[in-house]
C-alpha cells in the first residue's frame, strides 16, 4: 500500500504495448503511487517531443529511480531506455520485477542472465495482474 512504483515500458523502442502500460499503471495506482505515468500516456506522441528535453527526462527519471520503492517493467518490446533503467535500479539496490510474454519475444540475455532481477513470463493479462497483486502485497 502506498509504495512508490517506477513503471518502465518502451517509448522510443516502440509503442505497440502502450495501452497495456496505461492499464497496468491505472491498476497499480489503485493502491500505490506510480511515479512514471507518462509511460502509459497515449495522447503524447514520441514524434512530438524532439530531442530538446532529453537531458531533463534523464534527470527526472534517474531521480525517480533513486526515490522509488520498487521497479516494475514490461519488457516484451525491447527498449534501450528500459534496459538502462534496469541496470540503474540494480545499482541502487531497488527490487526489480520484469515481465514479458515469452511467446512474442526472447528476453535479452543481459536481463535474463542477471540473477538480481525477478523475472516472470506471462500469457494473459489476468495472470499479469495477479502477479502484480502479489508483488504489491494485496
Ligand atoms: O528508449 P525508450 O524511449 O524506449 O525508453 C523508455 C524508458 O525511458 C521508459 O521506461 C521511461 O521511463 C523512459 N523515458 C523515455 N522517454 C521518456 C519521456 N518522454 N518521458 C519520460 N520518460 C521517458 C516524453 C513522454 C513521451 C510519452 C512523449
Amino acid at each position: 500500500m502506498n509504495q512508490k512504483v517506477y513503471f518502465a515500458g518502451s517509448i522510443r523502442g516502440g509503442r505497440a504495448d502502450a495501452e497495456l502500460y496505461r492499464d497496468l499503471i491505472e491498476y497499480i495506482s489503485r493502491t500505490d503511487r506510480v511515479l512514471t505515468e507518462q509511460v502509459g500516456d497515449l495522447k503524447r506522441s514520441i514524434l512530438e517531443q524532439g530531442r530538446g528535453r532529453d537531458h531533463e527526462i534523464y534527470e527526472q527519471d534517474t531521480a525517480w529511480l533513486r526515490e522509488c520503492d520498487l521497479v516494475i517493467a514490461e519488457c516484451t518490446h525491447p527498449s534501450l531506455g528500459v534496459g538502462y533503467e534496469m541496470a540503474y535500479a540494480e545499482k541502487y539496490e531497488k527490487p526489480v520485477y520484469i515481465f514479458y510474454r515469452h511467446q512474442e519475444c526472447e528476453l535479452s540475455a543481459m536481463l535474463a542472465g542477471d540473477p538480481y532481477f525477478h523475472i516472470q513470463s506471462y500469457e494473459t493479462r489476468d495472470e499479469l495482474l495477479r502477479r502484480i497483486d502479489e508483488i504489491l502485497n494485496r
